[in-house]
C-alpha cells in the first residue's frame, strides 16, 4: 500500500465525489498498488459510511456480467457490489440527474431471494432454489471517474458505479419463465437502442447469482433472504440526460419507464 492512500481516504475521496457530483481521476493512477482485495475493503468502507448516515443494505449487485459490458469497459471478470435502499428509486419516480455525474442506465434482470444463500459451491440450479420472485429492472450507474476510464480495482473500491436502480412491478416466479429466452428492448425516446436477452448475462442469470454467492463467501458475506439481487446489465449502458424518457420493455416481467428530470 502506498504511503498517501489508504482505505479510508480512498472511501472518503469517492464519496466526496459522489456527493459534490464531480468526476475524478481513477484511484489507481495515484494508487497502482490498489489490489481487488483492498479494494473491496474500501467498497465496503463506502457503504459502512453510508449505512452510518442511515442507510440500509436492501441486497447486493453484480456488474460487468455481459461480454457487451466487459467490452465496453475494458475488464474482464464480473465483479460485486452493494445496494442500499438510498439507491433505490420507486417505479414512477422521475430521476434527477441533477444529483448525478453523468449517468448511464442499463436493463436487468432481478432476483428477491426467498432463502439466504451462501457460497462456496453454489451452482446456477441450486442458487435458482433461493429465488422467490424475479422482475425486470433498470438499473443508473454513475462512475465517479472521469469519462467511465478505470481498471478493475477502481470500479469495485466505487462500489460498481452504482447510483440509483428501479425494480418493475410484475414480479414472477423463477419456474415460470426461461430467463436466458427472456428479452428486453431499451428504448431512449421512443427510439430502440439496444436489445438482449438473459443469455447475455453469463449465459443465464442464475449462473450469475451462483458466482454472487460464490465470490462473496470468500469475503464471508453471504446473501440473505428478502434481498435484492441485480444480475447484471444485459446490454451496454446507455447515456441519459435531462429530458430523456428511458424505457425498458421485458418480454414476460412488464416493461419499466423512467424519465430523466
Ligand atoms: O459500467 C460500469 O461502470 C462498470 C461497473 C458495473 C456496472 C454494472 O454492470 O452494473
Ligand atoms: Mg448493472
Amino acid at each position: 500500500m502506498s504511503r498517501s492512500w489508504d482505505i479510508k481516504r480512498a472511501a472518503d475521496a469517492l464519496l466526496a465525489a459522489e456527493a459534490a457530483r464531480k468526476h475524478r481521476s481513477a484511484l489507481t493512477d495515484e494508487w497502482p498498488g490498489l489490489d481487488l482485495a483492498n479494494a473491496y475493503r474500501v467498497q465496503d468502507e463506502v457503504v459502512s459510511q453510508r449505512v452510518e448516515a442511515g442507510e440500509s443494505i436492501v441486497g447486493m449487485k453484480l456488474g460487468l456480467t455481459s461480454h457487451a459490458k466487459q467490452r465496453q469497459m475494458g475488464v474482464s471478470s464480473p465483479i460485486t457490489a452493494w445496494l442500499t435502499d438510498g439507491m433505490a428509486l420507486n417505479s414512477g419516480v422521475a430521476l434527477d440527474t441533477s444529483e448525478l455525474i453523468h449517468p448511464r442506465v442499463e436493463p436487468e434482470i432481478v432476483f428477491v431471494l426467498g432463502e439466504s444463500l451462501e457460497g462456496p459451491g453454489v451452482t446456477a440450479a441450486r442458487a435458482m432454489k433461493a429465488v422467490s420472485h424475479v422482475y425486470g429492472g433498470l438499473e443508473i450507474i454513475d462512475s465517479r471517474y472521469t469519462d467511465f476510464r478505470f481498471r478493475l480495482p477502481d470500479v469495485v473500491a466505487d462500489n460498481a458505479s452504482s447510483a440509483r436502480f428501479t425494480v418493475g412491478t410484475r414480479g414472477r416466479r423463477p419456474e415460470e419463465l426461461d430467463l436466458a429466452l427472456e428479452a428486453c428492448v431499451v428504448k431512449i425516446n421512443g427510439d430502440v437502442i439496444d436489445s438482449a436477452t438473459g443469455t447475455a448475462v453469463l449465459g443465464h442469470p442464475g449462473e450469475a447469482l451462483a458466482l454472487a454467492a460464490n465470490s462473496l463467501s470468500e469475503r464471508q458475506i453471504g446473501l440473505e433472504a428478502g434481498w435484492l439481487v441485480l444480475t447484471g446489465g444485459m446490454t451496454d449502458a446507455v447515456p441519459t440526460v435531462a429530458g430523456d424518457t428511458v424505457c425498458i420493455e421485458f418480454t414476460h416481467l412488464g416493461s419499466i419507464t423512467l424519465q430523466c428530470a
